[in-house]
């Protein structure tokens, strides 16, 4: 999905908007006959900076004033210019490595074990392979029986290579770890997928990428082309993701685990098709906090006072979803938003209506919500299971909050070689 940018005609000459349009088309150039010449890696360097440009020109026309010179030289602030960094020695570390390829073709003779239904599956969908790598690093190095841990990795292209590489450069005590990438799922497309086919709709185009149709209620960070991404809808497909897989634990790449999880594929969900961690301990985490209880489809389905739950760590009955058909549950509702009057955006809204009625609570130690955005009781963090760095402060960002981070950066390894030509820390 490509930002739209500002009209040449909008923009004098000089401005910084102009110069990042103008190097954005030579860059796209470069990528075609990067591509043609197969030189992957130039053309990675060159797409992930043109990502990064796109977003800063989104933003820019969302809030309606020019970017400055500073803004645009900003634009590789120190987490993204070390993950780039991580993404460019991987990927080069790949194409000229056969010994890593052939290691990783070694692997998939572990493929019986990728849909084996007595192992524990857990799944991820992220382009961020350091959060991704702490992920797996912390569940393995908790888990009585790391042997029995099988890994499902989701990505996009840009990061395919990369974070193969780094899963085949270092193993994580013995857990298994399988990457896909989500462009290869011919499912996935815009005559099965409404968010897809949305997305093609000029009006929905509009509502992300410039400031006219302002209503000037949507705060702007939901108009961050991040909420387009694919990644964060791939929670709704895991059946189609994973049809050979019955049961399987979902986890949000900005998460710690600190327990053995194995106790997670035992509960007993009473036929429901998904496990969470209830969040209305405080009043205000009901759906009506949600959604938009002037229509009358909510209304009319919807207990507003009915309890709010997370995603993030999440045990999803694949037998169930099936059965109950779950994903057209999903669609039916992803088209009565198409004017967006049910719910703005972002995940947990569709999630609550999807789920609704299918939703077991779990003991809420599974699962600590938090550790990005508020003081949790120390307590609490010491009996969790998994920890949950939701909000704004993640622990790989240099605004992060100090306290919760040694959690994190426990399960990274600072002195790995490409961690320290990065300069990470
Ligand atoms: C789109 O997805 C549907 C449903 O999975 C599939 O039947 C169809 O073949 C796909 N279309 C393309 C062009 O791949
Ligand atoms: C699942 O739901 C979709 C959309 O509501 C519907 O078109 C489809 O026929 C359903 N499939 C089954 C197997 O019931
Ligand atoms: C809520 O739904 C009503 C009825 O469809 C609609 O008129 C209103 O604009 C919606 N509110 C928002 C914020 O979208
Ligand atoms: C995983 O975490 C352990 C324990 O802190 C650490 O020693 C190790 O280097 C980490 N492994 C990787 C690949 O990050
Ligand atoms: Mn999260």
């Amino acid at each position: 999905m490509e930002g739209r940018n500002f009209t040449d005609e909008m923009l004098s000459p000089d401005s910084v908007e102009r110069q990042l349009n103008d190097q954005i088309s030579l860059a796209k150039a470069f990528v075609v006959i990067a591509k043609e010449s197969n030189n992957l890696q130039f053309a990675w360097e060159l797409s992930a900076q043109i990502r990064n440009s796109q977003i800063l020109l989104s933003s820019a026309a969302t809030r309606r004033t020019p970017l400055t010179t500073g803004e645009s030289e900003k634009c590789n602030p120190k987490y993204p210019r070390v993950l780039y960094c991580l993404g460019v020695q991987l990927t080069t570390k790949w194409f000229r490595s056969s010994n890593l390829q052939r290691k990783l073709k070694e692997k998939r003779q572990t493929d019986a074990k990728l849909r084996d239904s007595n192992l524990y599956h857990f799944c991820v969908f992220s382009d961020n392979i350091l959060a991704t790598s702490v992920v797996v690093n912390s569940t393995a190095l908790n888990s009585k029986s790391p042997d029995m841990v099988v890994f499902h990795l989701v990505t996009d292209e840009v990061n395919y290579a990369a974070m193969k590489a780094w899963f085949s450069l270092n193993s994580f005590g013995g857990v298994t770890v399988d990457v896909q990438k989500f462009e290869e799922f011919s499912w996935l497309n815009a005559s099965y997928v409404p968010v897809l086919k949305q997305l093609q709709d000029s009006d929905t185009q509009n509502y992300y990428f410039s400031g006219s149709n302002d209503d000037g209620r949507t705060p702007i960070k939901f108009r961050n082309p991040k909420y387009l991404s694919m990644l964060n809808h791939l929670r709704f497909y895991i059946p189609e993701v994973f049809p050979a897989l019955k049961k399987v634990v979902f986890l949000d790449d900005d998460v710690v685990v600190q327990k053995d999880l194995s106790g997670l594929f035992s509960i007993d969900l009473n036929g429901n098709v998904n496990g969470a961690v209830e969040t209305c301990m405080e009043t205000f985490h009901r759906y009506h906090k949600y959604l938009n209880y002037s229509h009358p489809l909510i209304r009319a389905h919807f207990d507003p006072d009915a309890c709010g739950w997370a995603f993030g760590m999440n045990v999803f009955d694949l037998v169930e979803w099936r059965k109950r058909n779950v994903t057209g549950i999903y669609h039916y509702w992803q088209e009565k938003n198409v004017d967006r009057t049910l719910w703005k955006l972002g995940t947990l809204p569709p999630g609550l209506l999807t789920f609704y009625g299918l939703t077991e609570p779990l003991d809420p130690t599974w699962h600590v919500l938090g550790l990005g955005y508020t003081n949790v009781d120390p307590k609490v963090i010491e009996k969790g299971a998994v920890l949950h760095y939701n909000g704004n402060s993640k622990p790989w960002l240099k605004i992060g909050m100090e306290k919760y981070k040694p959690l994190w950066d426990k399960y990274v390894d600072y002195s790995h070689s490409l961690m320290q030509q990065c300069n990470v820390h």
